[in-house]
């Protein structure tokens, strides 16, 4: 099939509020169900692509669906081009900044292009990236645990194959956090690699006394471990870290990257396609990872960073935390501790009798 000239026809935007799997509780706070607004994307040729955002609070969904509502009159006639039109969405919003709900819905509407590019060729988007769907690691995802109330859902991660396991903490104090690791450590063996996110919640001291004192742990990174834009925070954690330092989900698109890196904020990366941009903006900020040598993890959004990752230099894991299987036809599935890519497109199908029952 030759590379149609798609040119947008509409852009819908329904707002959900799916279930999770398993309730998101963080040291900053906690997400009780997945906020997400779905976007669709029609053009005048018939095919039509598809993608969603997450509000992390449903606070932001009314907003959120506003604004690409009226995004429609914007694209509407438009070539269905994400690499044109991210470029002219962001002269378009030059003035007022693409940080915040703007980038988050610039971002959808970024994959759902790139879905509905896919859709038209009939082939998987990293397939389109130059890439093959190839399994690419992935890491089960947690909130805070209990490790007894929780033991039977980390002993099934082990058993469905994951080989990494992160688990949340920094709720409450360092002797919290090492009863809780005890406990998680004697359910997952020593054999399983584990993470920890303290979601922003520490000075750089306090992170500095806690990290190593959870040495005895072996940790295979520690996140976020002060405010994420609080760079020289994280560069003088880094600085004194015996584990490695984790960051960048939430950085905004490339220029935010930059700032990081050069600040030595980190030695692995895990940027949100939601923030970076979508496809488009991912695919742009990835060389600087590659220049400055870390690894790049994905964060939340499975089915897009699976197509992502197999073509991201240096790439090291999927975050496999599901937001949006409870509104999909086929919820994204690890085999082996690994996801590989799905298509059509991006490869998600919504299931509209869920879409109904969740709709806001
Ligand atoms: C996280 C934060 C907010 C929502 C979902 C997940 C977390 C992560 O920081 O790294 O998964
Ligand atoms: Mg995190």
């Amino acid at each position: 099939m030759s590379d149609p000239a798609l040119t947008v026809r509409s852009l819908t935007a329904r707002a959900v509020a799916a279930p999770l799997a398993r309730p998101l509780r963080t040291a900053s706070g906690d997400i009780p169900v997945s906020p997400l607004l779905l976007i669709d994307v029609a053009s005048e040729q018939g095919p039509a692509g598809r993608a969603y955002i997450f509000g992390y609070t449903t606070l932001t969904l009314r907003a959120l669906k506003a604004f690409v509502d009226d995004l429609d009159e914007v694209v509407r006639g438009r070539p269905a081009a994400p690499a044109v039109l991210a470029e002219e969405l962001a002269a378009e919003f030059r003035l007022l900044g693409r940080q915040g709900l703007v980038g988050m819905a610039l971002s959808g509407l970024d994959m759902a292009l790139w879905d509905l590019r896919g859709r038209a060729l009939d082939r998987p988007v990293v397939e389109l990236l130059g890439g093959q769907a190839a399994p690419v690691p992935a890491y089960d995802s947690y909130g805070v645990v209990d490790p007894v109330a929780d033991a039977a859902s980390l002993e099934g991660s082990v058993e469905q194959g994951f080989r990494a396991i992160k688990v949340k903490i920094g709720v409450g104090d360092l002797a919290w956090d090492v009863k809780n690791l005890t406990g998680v450590r004697r359910v997952i063996g020593t054999d399983v690699k584990l993470m920890v996110d303290f979601n922003q919640s520490l000075t750089a001291p306090e992170a500095l006394r806690r990290i190593h004192a959870l040495t005895d742990f072996d940790l295979a990174w520690v996140e976020e471990p002060v405010p994420a834009e609080d760079l020289a925070g994280h560069a003088r954690v880094r600085e004194k870290s015996p584990v490695p330092i984790q960051t960048g989900e939430n950085w905004w698109f490339g220029h935010d990257m930059a700032r990081a890196l050069a600040a030595g904020a980190c030695d692995l990366c895990m940027p949100d396609v939601m923030k970076m941009g979508g496809v488009t903006g991912w695919l742009r900020a990835m060389g600087q990872a590659e220049a400055a040598a870390v690894p790049v993890s994905s964060h939340l959004f499975i089915e897009a960073s699976a197509h992502l990752l197999p073509v991201t230099p240096l790439a090291h894991y999927l975050e496999f935390l599901d937001l949006a299987g409870a509104v999909l036809t086929e919820p994204p599935r690890p085999a082996d501790g690994r996801v590989s890519a799905r298509g059509p497109g991006l490869g998600m199908e919504w299931d509209e009798a869920a879409v109904t029952r969740y709709l806001l």
